[in-house]
């Protein structure tokens, strides 16, 4: 639930009706004064995280948009889905759901769909402006059904780096919620190219680049992050210490 001020402040006064000596006392007052300033600051913070990053004018995007990281994963098991066009390629969505679910590329892209055209922002110093299409990540967890001890969602990848670890990263339910936040399989009108994460990566647009998930196969929803790999919630935060909540 959003705690909005309009309900602090009911919730406030009802509290307080009748509490007219203990409002005299003026450290009472000033107690309360800082709960109220306490639940703005949590309420500011909350809606900070649910703004939309900005969208931008078909006629904005990059004329070419860089690809980094990993561009082609290794290995013959996924060279032989990328001859097939993905056709047998499985999205699935396990760990702490009711409902796990095992996804084609057919069915994810028959899903309602959202469009953006957003900025995608590296830490490496470069941004790149691109039109993504794909389901929210909300439809698949709501198929999914999570359980109320999930706290984070884990996106297992494909491709492995070059100490032989897989990519993955995690990111908590606001982000997974947020509406913005899909499993994209189009890129400006055409469908993923493998260089950009085919056949399905994530956008989480109110983070950095590095959370970006490309050539997902498994989304796992954990209670916590201690036990999954390096224990830091992904692959550059596990070897390289990048932040984990990487918020723009
Ligand atoms: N599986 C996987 N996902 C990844 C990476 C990667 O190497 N492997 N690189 C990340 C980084 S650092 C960035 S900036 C973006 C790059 O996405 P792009 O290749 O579509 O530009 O993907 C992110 N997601
Ligand atoms: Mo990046």
């Amino acid at each position: 639930m959003i705690i909005t001020r309009r309900t602090a402040l009911i919730g406030a006064s009802t509290l307080l009706a009748g509490c007219d000596r203990l409002n005299e006392s003026a450290s009472f007052r000033s107690l309360t004064a800082q709960a109220e300033r306490a639940n703005f600051t949590i309420q500011r913070s909350l809606q900070d995280r649910m703004a939309l990053a900005r969208e931008f004018a078909p006629e904005q995007r990059s004329r070419v948009f860089r690809a980094n990281g990993t561009r082609l994963p290794q290995g013959e098991d996924y060279a032989r889905h990328a001859v097939e066009k993905f056709a047998n390629w499985r999205l699935k969505v396990d760990g702490l759901v009711a409902r796990p679910l095992s996804l084609s590329m057919a069915e994810l892209r028959a899903m309602p769909a959202r469009t953006q055209i957003t900025r995608h922002d590296c830490v490496e110093g470069w941004s790149a402006i691109g039109q993504w299409t794909g389901a929210p990540l909300k439809l698949l967890l709501d198929a999914a059904g999570l359980k109320p001890t999930a706290r984070f969602l884990v996106f297992h990848c494909a491709d492995t780096m070059r100490s032989g670890v897989p990519y993955y990263e995690s990111i908590d339910l606001i982000d997974a919620l947020h509406p913005q936040t899909i499993l994209a399989w189009g890129l400006n009108g055409a469908l993923l190219d493998v260089a950009h994460g085919a056949p399905v990566r994530l956008r989480v647009e109110r983070q950095l680049g590095y959370k970006h998930a490309k050539y997902v196969e498994r989304i796992e929803a954990v209670s916590d992050l201690a036990s999954v790999y390096g224990g830091k919630g992904g692959y550059w935060e596990d070897s390289t210490g990048y932040e984990w909540y990487a918020g723009i």
